[in-house]
């Protein structure tokens, strides 16, 4: 009885889950704390720095996973918006999440509350728009996106220089082409060593983003499975160290503007990411006057399941077991 009491009056959340392409999304849809005021940006620090129980609990085990991305909806503070968004996982907060946005999606057509049409979704990185097709798949216009630098070279203890591409696609990416192990599923445990070793000879070697951002994403590609399905395959290793079961969408949106920027890629021309599962992103871009390009990434989601979380305070993993990163 004492048991049943302590669960009855304890705080609740309301989750609904999806993949996106293979990429699992947890959408918090109620419960969630409230943030304040201000931008999505300054609301995503508070989320960080006075409620990251809420990240933990809906990502770490044994409730989620170190594949999960959360995504917490809030106010917008952008005009015009449908929602703001901040999204997590094992270790963080995420600047954006392309992968999630067409998840949150879907979630929000399942509540009835979007229908097919665009959605301005507010960002800690800016605003995106979500288009909901009818036949369910989504195409988001991420925001400005850009390669920093080219040919970068970096020793990574073990397996030698790599070089690459450092650009933004809404994260920090470290794009490699046709080094380390092969981009196969077979290879998953000395893909995620390899790209791990760069992410760490990066910081190491003091290689960053703009402003000292740090590239907390690794990128390596390699041929299609099948050049019928897709121009090239990549493998991403995400900050928590877990790769990305999707072609990741700010992953693809860095590859779109690295291959613009080489003059690889024309506005409007189509470019097929297939990830480690084969499964695809279809992305394109838009050019800005100042030379940026906005990606447009299209992929299919799936709502797959809803749930209530309880917190027994006598459960000494309610908060999840935190990630030993
Ligand atoms: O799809 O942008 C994405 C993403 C980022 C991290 C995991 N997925």
């Amino acid at each position: 009885m004492i048991k049943v009491n302590a669960l009855m009056s304890s705080p609740r959340l309301r989750v609904i889950d999806s993949h996106t392409e293979g990429e699992p999304t947890r959408v918090v849809v109620e419960g969630g704390p409230s943030l304040g005021s201000g931008t999505l940006a300054e609301k995503a620090r508070r989320l960080r720095g006075e409620h990251d129980w809420l990240r933990s609990a809906v990502c770490n085990e044994p409730r989620g996973h170190e594949a999960m991305v959360g995504a917490l909806l809030v106010e917008p503070h952008a005009p015009d918006c449908c929602c703001g968004v901040i999204f997590f996982n094992n270790v963080s907060t995420l600047n954006m999440c392309i992968h999630g946005t067409i998840g949150l999606a879907v979630t929000l057509a399942h509540l009835g509350r979007i229908g097919p049409g665009q959605h301005r979704i507010d960002t800690p990185v800016g605003v995106v728009v979500a288009h909901l097709h009818l036949d369910g798949s989504v195409t988001v216009a991420n925001v400005p996106s850009y390669r920093l630098a080219t040919e970068v070279s970096v020793e990574v203890p073990g397996w030698g220089t790599v070089r690459g591409d450092i650009s933004w696609g809404g994260n920090w990416f470290f794009l490699i082409e046709d080094q380390g192990p092969g981009v196969g599923f077979e290879n998953l445990e000395a893909l995620t060593a390899f790209t791990w070793s760069v992410r760490q000879a990066l910081e190491a070697q003091g290689i960053t983003g703009a402003d000292g951002m740090e590239i907390d994403h690794i990128e390596s590609f390699g041929p299609p499975s099948d050049p019928a399905l897709a121009d090239s395959r990549n493998f991403v290793l995400c900050p928590g160290k877990a790769y990305d079961r999707s072609p990741c969408g700010t992953g693809t949106s860095a590859k779109l503007a690295s291959l613009h920027a080489a003059g690889k890629l024309q506005p409007g021309q189509v470019w097929r990411q297939a990830g480690i599962l084969d499964t695809v992103f279809q992305g394109r871009v838009e050019e800005l006057p100042d030379g940026t390009v906005i990606p447009h990434v299209t992929g299919r989601a799936w709502v797959n399941g809803e749930s209530t979380y309880f917190f027994d305070p006598a459960d000494p993993f309610r908060h999840g077991i935190p990630s030993p990163l």
